[in-house]
């Protein structure tokens, strides 16, 4: 099923001239951003001189810090009256980074989610509850005029309230939801309290994304819910939530390309790396008015399949899902570690509830790695050396994974604070 037939079965030789006439327009309007001129400037290049797909790579990046550093409107390349709306990133550190939108932006954005929701297989029968926050974050307002678009009857309930999210699965027989992989869990947790089950519900379908999460994790959520899972990929920068989007086939997401053009480079020399190859995600922005963004780097680590051709019929580029963040990624003992490594392992495990954080100090000059981690209720009311030869359990399959070992706490269900939108899972005291 599709939503714009024609342009999501576009061949690549048409695509490619779509996306060199719409990159050569990008950068025009990019050009009329105090910003882009000034580096255009600097570098030496003018936008007329890119005249293919490859000449994009004479470009230089535009980084996280290029969009704090113009706040709040550096980067604007419309006329004031033109933007109907703002976002912002959720990023908790410094300044925050705002992305303006015109309404030929939000259309374009509405249309591209409305393109995902039918690639699950979402219809205009379905009651789409959409569980992720409302405001300037991009996982409620994004998700919700798609699914509107789409004709399905959403329930705009955001995040957190979670006896409420329950009541309404059952008041209105909600088939599909919009949810972090964090919630998910932590939402199953609170429907076992309740006594209840995946029977007592009418949901076929999970939609999540916004924040990293392993297979295993994936694997946990299906077994609880028994629902089809789709993964969907975006950051605020990038309109938000529906860069990429998995289809039936389960075999990465489909970046629209129509939209983006996606590259992936290695983040220390800043050369493309070839499909297959783990690096960071850069996109460039190729449909925006308000604010286009040329080749910004997302930080994401992903590798681009090779393959093009998908039984879904769409030839758009497949991401593989985020394994991790450039800047996620933690030097413990000189060792680099990423929190997706440690919930893969933990949540294989059947005896690990569903809840963990890291937590890093320094002890007499030497890193400490503790792994807490949540039990499942029948574990916590086992015998002490159960819980003795689980610790052991974890630590030895942990080292097996990142080569490191850890200290493990073993936590009672519902011990650590509960996620309702992006977890955060690590916390580091040693610049402290
Ligand atoms: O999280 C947009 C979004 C909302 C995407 C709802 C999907 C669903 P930001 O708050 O700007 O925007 O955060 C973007 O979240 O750079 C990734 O690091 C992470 N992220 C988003 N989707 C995924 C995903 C939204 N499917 C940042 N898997 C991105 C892993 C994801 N990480």
């Amino acid at each position: 099923m599709y939503w714009s037939e024609e342009i999501e079965t576009i061949g690549r030789k048409e695509l490619e001239k779509l996306q060199l006439r719409r990159l050569r327009t990008s950068l025009r309007r990019a050009a009329s951003s105090r910003f882009y001129r000034e580096l255009f400037q600097n570098a030496a290049i003018k936008p007329e001189e890119i005249r293919s797909l490859k000449d994009l790579t004479r470009l230089p990046f535009t980084t996280k810090a290029d969009l704090r550093h113009s706040y709040p409107g550096g980067m604007l390349a419309v006329d004031p009256e033109k933007v109907v709306r703002i976002h912002a990133s959720s990023g908790t550190t410094g300044q925050s980074t705002v992305v303006y939108h015109t309404a030929h932006d939000l259309d374009g954005w509405t249309d591209l989610v409305t393109r995902c929701l039918v690639m699950a297989g979402c219809t205009p029968r379905d009651i789409f509850q959409n569980m992720m926050s409302y405001g300037l974050f991009t996982g409620g307002l994004g998700l919700h005029y798609g699914a509107e678009r789409l004709g399905m009857m959403v329930i705009p309930v955001g995040g957190g309230n979670t006896d409420r999210q329950i009541q309404f699965f059952r008041d209105f027989g909600t088939t599909v939801i919009h949810i972090t992989p964090s919630y998910a869990l932590h939402l199953n947790d609170v429907i076992k309290d309740m006594g209840l089950s995946h029977r007592d519900f009418k949901l076929r379908l999970l939609i999540f994304g916004a924040e990293p999460y392993s297979e295993a994790t994936r694997a946990k959520i299906v077994e609880a819910y028994r629902v089809d899972t789709y993964n969907c990929y975006g950051l605020s920068e990038m309109n938000g939530p529906g860069v990429a989007f998995e289809c039936g086939a389960s075999d990465g997401m489909h970046v629209w390309e129509d939209n983006y053009i996606v590259e992936v480079i290695d983040p220390e020399s800043g050369e493309s790396l070839p499909p297959g190859k783990i690096g960071e995600v850069v996109l460039t922005t190729l449909n925006r008015e308000a604010m286009p963004l040329i080749r910004y780097r997302t930080r994401d680590l992903a590798f681009l399949y090779e393959d093009t051709s998908c039984p879904c019929g769409r030839n758009f580029r497949r991401l593989s899902r985020i394994v991790g963040r450039a800047d996620d990624m933690l030097i413990v003992r000189g060792v680099n570690v990423f929190p997706s490594q440690v919930e893969q392992v933990l949540m294989k495990l059947p005896e690990v509830g569903t809840n963990y954080q890291l937590l890093l100090d320094r002890v007499e000059n030497l890193d400490r790695m503790t792994v807490r981690v949540e039990i499942s209720g029948r574990m916590f009311h086992g015998e002490v050396g159960e819980l003795r030869a689980l610790r052991k359990k974890i630590q030895h399959e942990l080292k097996e994974q990142i080569l490191l070992t850890t200290e493990v706490e073993l936590m009672e269900p519902g011990a650590l604070p509960p996620s309702r939108g992006k977890a955060k899972r690590v916390i580091d005291n040693r610049e402290i």
